[in-house]
């Protein structure tokens, strides 16, 4: 008896671990944007060759809007610099607006600690200089908007799976959606492994604007292309599209299922086989739990 119950016990949990492998990836949660964090920069005023820099080489400073910034400001020499990050771009020698809209330090040395403050100016590149060496002490300060990364697009198919007969054709809807602001011209090309026909995809070229999505059409043909005697034979098949525009390139997968004329093609039954699979897994651990917990009050 009380190795059965360590059997049930077995059968029941590797049932619940498949039943939670098959929900999980409908419960898995998206990824969330890029958030705003505390930073602390340092910024020294050096000599390198006959000019003064910030840190040698005046750095682009990269912040994202709604980070806390904090700015630790020092000199490697004993001549005065002054910091002054220009968020109002109206150029160093404007003084006046220091603390209200522009971010300037005390004349260093000695070394000055800007108390953090939130970068709330819009997304953009400003410039940072030294009000005093303002030829060669510049740099470019960057603003990031928190909500938007990398402009980029996605590619996806109205199907990941299609069926065809022998003689026939199959098509699906590829669409291309921009993602953060991505705009322009993005090219198509499709190949279907092993080779066998050339596919079509109309139009072959999608122009997204920002925000947009578009859509071209995928069709395979299953017909005997002109140069072959015998038809396109039956069995599975692998449709790749990619889409590139400059140096950002998706690709996806379609697979194709080519069955006899006559009869349906293997593998294309119309029930849904995941969700079955699902019901019945789902039967089986009620059933199971409830006999192991019969069996344990005997
Ligand atoms: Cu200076």
């Amino acid at each position: 008896m009380r190795r059965k119950n360590i059997a049930g016990t077995l059968v029941c949990s590797i049932l619940l671990i498949g039943l939670t492998l098959y929900l999980a990836p409908s419960i898995l949660p998206s990824p969330l944007p890029v958030k705003a964090s505390s930073k602390t920069i340092s910024l020294v005023a050096t000599t390198n060759g006959a000019y003064y820099y910030w840190n040698s080489s005046n750095p682009t400073i990269t912040v994202t809007q709604g980070d806390t910034l904090t700015i630790d400001v020092s000199s490697s020499n004993s001549v005065a610099h002054r910091l002054l990050i220009d968020l109002d771009n109206d150029g160093y020698t404007d003084t006046t607006d220091c603390g209200s809209v522009d971010v300037c330090s005390n004349t260093v040395p000695p070394s000055y600690t800007i108390p953090p403050f939130t970068i709330n100016s819009d997304p953009g590149t400003y410039t940072y200089y030294c009000t005093i060496h303002p030829t060669s002490m510049f740099g470019s300060f960057v603003i990031l908007s928190p909500t938007s990364s990398v402009p980029d697009f996605t590619i996806l198919p109205s199907a990941t799976s299609l069926t065809a007969a022998q003689g026939s054709s199959a098509t699906a809807t590829i669409t291309l959606t921009s993602v953060n602001g991505f705009s322009g011209s993005v090219t198509l090309a499709s190949a279907v492994s092993p080779f066998w026909s050339p596919t079509i995809l109309s139009p072959g070229s999608i122009n997204l604007s920002a925000g947009g999505s578009a859509s071209s059409t995928l069709t395979i043909s299953t017909s005997s292309p002109s140069y072959y005697s015998t038809p396109v034979a039956q069995g599975n098949y692998a449709v790749n599209v990619t889409a590139s525009s400059g140096s950002l390139s998706h690709s996806t997968t379609v697979s194709l299922v080519v069955g006899s004329t006559s009869t349906s093609p293997p593998g294309s039954s119309s029930l849904p086989v995941l969700p079955i699979i699902g019901g019945m897994i789902g039967a089986i651990v009620v059933v199971g739990v409830a006999v192991f917990l019969i069996r344990r009050k005997k």
